[in-house]
């Protein structure tokens, strides 16, 4: 049986970070983890090639060499998953396909053949046998949570590396708390699962036998939701490691409450994390409440936020505006946080009702939900009927949105950033290829944002005050320059 694997387009979002990614000639952000962990666990003696439409084009001859298509994708990628369902039906090639946009709505999918949804650890393994019998279903499905350690190393050898910014593993799968807005736990429960430290292990060598020695993204939904095990099981391991392994530079997601762990963030650090995306939503506590983030109520965020960048991890941060409780002074204010804070990556989305939460629900109860909805919050859509007053914040969005980003906010919140950030010292061995590609990227920005750009004042002044405050710094600072000029390219022509 040979199996082609194919991951939908991302748009040109804020996520995707398109604009930025040329300057450092990759193309793509992240691969698709879910797609090379069901590789893994298809029959080995099964041909198996990969097409992530987000860093090659799908040909006709892909499609004719394949008895079957495996598709992965999460709502933001539902027009080009359409798109590519309508192509195997055309050349006839029988279509699986599963992951979170399926999983949240089958229903939409009347033409693949089989919906193999939730964990595929759980649903996969009935579908192979079915089918092997020659009676496989339409749906397979599961009430009931994987057991990650049961899950398998993905297949990176399926991918091309270099044509990726940074590459990804999953510890653990699950988040305690209870947002209203959020789809993990409806996907993946409330109990941390993880994988065990020794699983990790091997998947990080793998990366690096195959000669990846640069970012790796720890895709978890919060890092810190079962600290005991993270730093009894996963953390030493990791640590001792990178002893042996030096270069590698770990990213993830965690909850605001590892601010009040200093010991959790000084033994993340030195393990090699340098940067976290928290969940921050919003400043107003009745919108907190609101939404149940219990957690975020009643802190002083800005410190919070101020003690991790001084333990050595970037804070990108997550916020949300569009709540019923919000009024029209909410955007600014939590404008304000973000420059305050030197949150330079702040992700700020109009309050969007995802399937399967229960935000979803409650809205569609009270006849409040528009029929689609874009799966990207950061687009300036959403498929919510305002209450009275949400409108107002609404209509400010788009114009907060480019002043976030407009030259003179956004490098005055890098500066911000790089004062109170304690710059890891991380052990980098020498890479000519990586030395190139660092130094290509700064040239380009020098042309394209120094001398052609309508930031060229505030990047070099960035770039002068980094040589002389912070010398170390002047990478990220380079960094900063290049995605701020993505964020404002899709602030300026994509938010509709
Ligand atoms: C990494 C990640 C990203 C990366 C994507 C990188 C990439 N190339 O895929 C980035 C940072 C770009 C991203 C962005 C966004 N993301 Co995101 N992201 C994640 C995250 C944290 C991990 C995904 C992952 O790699 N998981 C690990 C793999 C192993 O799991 P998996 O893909 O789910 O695969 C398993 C199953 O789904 C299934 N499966 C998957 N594919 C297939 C295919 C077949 C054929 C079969 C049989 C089974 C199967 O089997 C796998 C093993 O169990 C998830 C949360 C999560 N825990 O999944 C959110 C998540 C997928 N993101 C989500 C959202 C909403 C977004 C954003 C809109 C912004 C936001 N609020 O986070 C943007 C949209 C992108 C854009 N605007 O361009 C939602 C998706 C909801 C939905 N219904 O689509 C999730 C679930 C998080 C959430 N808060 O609800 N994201």
């Amino acid at each position: 049986m040979n199996v082609l694997l194919i991951y939908p387009e991302f748009p040109d979002t804020f996520w995707s970070f398109k604009h930025a990614l040329r300057f450092i000639r990759k193309k793509a952000s992240l691969p698709p983890l879910g797609l090379l962990t069901v590789a893994s666990m298809l029959p080995p003696d099964w041909p198996k090639r990969l097409v992530d439409l987000n860093v090659t084009a799908l040909t006709d001859a892909d499609l004719a060499w394949a008895d079957c298509v495996l598709v992965s994708a999460m709502a933001v990628q539902r027009e080009s998953a359409e798109q590519i369902i309508s192509r195997c039906r055309k050349a006839g090639v029988r279509i699986v396909a599963g992951g979170p946009l399926f999983t949240a709505q089958p229903e939409l999918f009347p033409d693949v053949d089989h919906l193999v949804l939730n964990e595929a650890e759980l649903t996969l393994p009935p579908f192979l046998e079915d089918l092997a019998a020659g009676r496989a279903k339409h749906v397979y499905t599961t009430p009931e949570y994987a057991d990650m350690r049961a899950s398998p190393a993905p297949m990176w050898q399926l991918l091309d590396l270099g044509s990726y910014a940074t590459m990804s593993v999953q510890y653990t799968r699950g988040c305690p708390y209870d947002c209203e807005f959020c789809n993990v736990t409806t996907l993946l429960g409330h109990r941390p699962r993880s994988k065990s430290a020794e699983q990790i292990i091997g998947e990080l060598d793998s990366l690096y036998d195959l000669g990846w020695h640069q970012n790796v993204f720890f895709v978890d939904d919060n890092l810190i939701g079962n600290k005991k095990r993270l730093r009894a099981e996963l953390l030493p391991a990791l640590i001792e490691w990178r002893r042996r392994k030096p270069g590698m530079a770990f990213n993830t997601e965690a909850s605001i409450n590892l601010a009040d762990d200093a010991d959790l963030m000084r033994e993340l650090v030195e393990a090699g994390f340098d940067a976290v995306f928290v969940g921050i939503e919003t400043t107003n506590e009745d919108a907190l409440a609101e939404c149940n983030k219990k957690l975020n109520q009643g802190r002083d965020m800005v410190a919070d936020v101020r003690r991790m960048q001084r333990a050595g991890l970037q804070v990108q941060g997550g916020f949300i505006v569009g709540f019923d409780a919000d009024t029209p002074s909410t955007l600014h204010r939590v404008m304000d946080f973000i420059q305050a804070a030197g949150i330079v990556t702040a992700m700020v989305g109009l309050l969007q009702a995802l399937p399967g939460t229960r935000l979803y629900d409650r809205l569609k109860k009270a006849g409040r939900l528009v029929d689609r909805n874009s799966g990207d919050n950061v687009d300036g859509t959403t498929n919510i009927i305002p209450a009275s007053d949400g409108g107002s914040v609404r209509d400010g969005y788009k114009d907060g949105m480019r002043m976030l980003y407009s030259p003179k906010t956004y490098y005055r919140r890098v500066r911000t950033f790089l004062r109170e950030y304690r710059l890891p010292r991380f052990e980098v061995p020498w890479d000519v290829r990586l030395f190139f590609r660092q130094s290509w990227a700064f040239v380009m920005s020098a042309l394209k944002l120094g001398i052609a750009g309508r930031e060229r004042i505030e990047y070099w002044k960035l770039l002068v005050w980094t040589v002389f405050r912070r010398p170390r710094s002047f990478g990220l600072a380079v960094t900063f320059a290049i995605y701020g000029y993505h964020f404002r390219r899709t602030c300026e022509a994509h938010l509709v």
